[in-house]
């Protein structure tokens, strides 16, 4: 099934990344042509209205809007977990009163990449003063940990700081009794920090395994094998239960392990990032088994999902066990960084067709919507969350082949996203992108700190702060190899 070249194993290191291995050395403002060698970069088609300008140009642009969001928070939500842009008041993410600054956690390798070094140091001081990993609150496992482990660990490697790793793994062991307290090693979704005490049952499968990166990383930082055999039994436990076809559910039960959603989503939530960190973990741990997953599913993924709707490559969701479509034939913005996944996992020509679906739709929307429908490309869900998956297929697919064509689209999302989503204090996400105005909302998303604009700032700002060449993002677009101290 794979059409390009260029596999997977050409792309890992042949052993897995030590401490000192992880912050590289390589030639910093590289772009990865050289990953995958003589594949022709197939020009994806320009936005009509989007002219580029220089990338110096660009740049200032990006950094300028980062800034502006940026004093929304600290002027209206500094200390706290988000901001509200237009009623200038803050919102806790994870539970109602209490907070854990996850804005600047999630902004700390952004912050650096832009050479916002004092107020990436005025972050860290509160971090170092404020951020409680003890507090008597349910949070979201998958969210703790791709948002504030992997926030802490990028800051860590940031700065050097080792007061954010030890913060990373203090609340790491408060989420580990999720995966301990697991009859299947499934983790239950929730967990509370001070007690322990574990809830929910119906595991997504993003939910499951999208943390093997971050616990991997914290193994190989602390020599503590803990974090990382919890991931791994997680993913066994799961993929373990695939079906005779090669494909996986949506939902599963965290105690039996019995399927509970047997619809294969893939590459839409809530699914989606089980298999990024299949990839990711191989590329920055260089784990084989991963590896060996990664091209098995995703082989059964483009056999039994793919399909072509009005000339464009989709994946429709199918029973994992018969292969038929069942469901709702909507897509989800979400699934638009498979674009870069697929290109990353070795299969560019077919990553390069779904970034051009994805960019079809972005030529009717001034944003992309939350979810369209594939035969029509009209909106859905008509919201639009501020969503950065597009911009990170888009670099990921830059990086690969040098094309400025992906830098062209990333730029076209990001002048629709500040003609329509900037408001006095910051950018929000909004109700309707169809509409005039964009009915705009009230939240600055802290993921737009960690994700947006890093991805455009990455592609125009030739930093020399990152290594183009073999840098590893996360899920959460942190930088988890690759930061340079410069
Ligand atoms: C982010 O929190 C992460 O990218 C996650 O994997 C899913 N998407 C949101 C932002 O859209």
């Amino acid at each position: 099934m794979r059409q390009n070249s260029s596999s997977l194993r050409d792309l890992l290191p042949s052993r897995p990344l030590s401490r000192r291995t992880l912050i590289g050395t390589a030639v910093a403002g590289t772009a990865a042509t050289a990953l995958l060698p003589g594949t022709a970069a197939a020009a994806i088609a320009a936005a009509p209205g989007s002219g580029l300008p220089s990338d110096r140009t660009a740049a200032a642009e990006v950094h300028a809007e980062f800034l502006h969001g940026w004093r929304g928070y600290t002027e209206h939500a500094w200390g706290y977990d988000e901001v509200c842009p237009v009623s200038r008041r803050h919102h806790d993410f994870f539970a109602p009163g209490h907070t854990f600054g996850l804005s600047m956690v999630e902004a700390l390798d952004t912050l650096y990449l832009m050479g916002e070094d004092a107020e990436l140091t005025r972050s860290c001081d509160w971090i170092d003063a404020h951020l409680d990993p003890a507090q008597n609150v349910q949070v979201q496992l998958f969210e703790a940990v791709i948002r504030l482990v992997g926030g802490l660990l990028a800051g860590h490697l940031a700065t050097g700081r080792s007061s954010l790793l030890a913060r990373a793994r203090e609340l790491s062991d408060r989420l580990l009794p999720a995966f301990t307290k697991s009859p299947t090693g499934i983790p239950y979704t929730r967990v509370n920090l001070r007690t322990g005490a574990v809830s929910g049952t119906t595991v997504p499968l993003a939910e499951a395994c999208t943390n093997v990166m971050e616990f991997g990383l914290l193994s190989d930082l602390t020599g503590d094998p803990r974090y990382y055999d919890a991931s791994m039994r997680a993913y066994r436990a799961v993929i373990s239960r695939r079906s005779s076809l090669g494909l996986l559910g949506s939902t599963i039960h965290a105690e039996t392990g019995r399927w509970i959603d047997t619809t294969a989503a893939a590459p839409n939530p809530p699914v989606d990032s089980f298999y990024e960190y299949l990839w990711g973990g191989s590329a920055l741990l260089g784990d084989r088994q991963l590896s060996t997953w990664y091209r098995q599913l995703t082989a059964a993924i483009t056999a039994h999902q793919a399909v072509t709707v009005g000339g464009r490559l989709w994946f429709r969701s199918v029973d994992f066990r018969t292969g038929r479509p069942v469901g709702g034939t909507a897509q989800s913005e979400l699934g638009s960084f498979y674009a870069g996944l697929l290109a990353k996992g070795g299969d560019l020509k077919r990553g390069q067709a779904y970034f051009r679906t994805w960019s079809d739709v972005l030529a009717r929307h001034p944003v992309l919507p939350e979810t369209v429908d594939p035969a029509t490309l009209a909106a859905v869900d008509k919201g639009s969350q501020l969503r950065p998956e597009y911009a990170n297929a888009a670099l990921d697919l830059w990086r690969l082949t040098g094309d400025a064509g992906y830098k062209q689209a990333a730029y076209r999302l990001f002048t629709g996203m500040r003609a329509n989503q900037r408001v006095a204090d910051g950018y929000t996400v909004s109700g309707d992108v169809t509409v005039r105005g964009m009915q705009p909302g009230d939240l600055t998303p802290a993921y737009w700190f960690a994700e947006n604009m890093k991805y455009q700032w990455l592609l125009f700002s030739a930093t020399p702060r990152f290594d183009y060449r073999s840098g590893i993002l996360s899920t959460e677009g942190k930088v988890l190899s690759g930061l340079l101290r410069r």
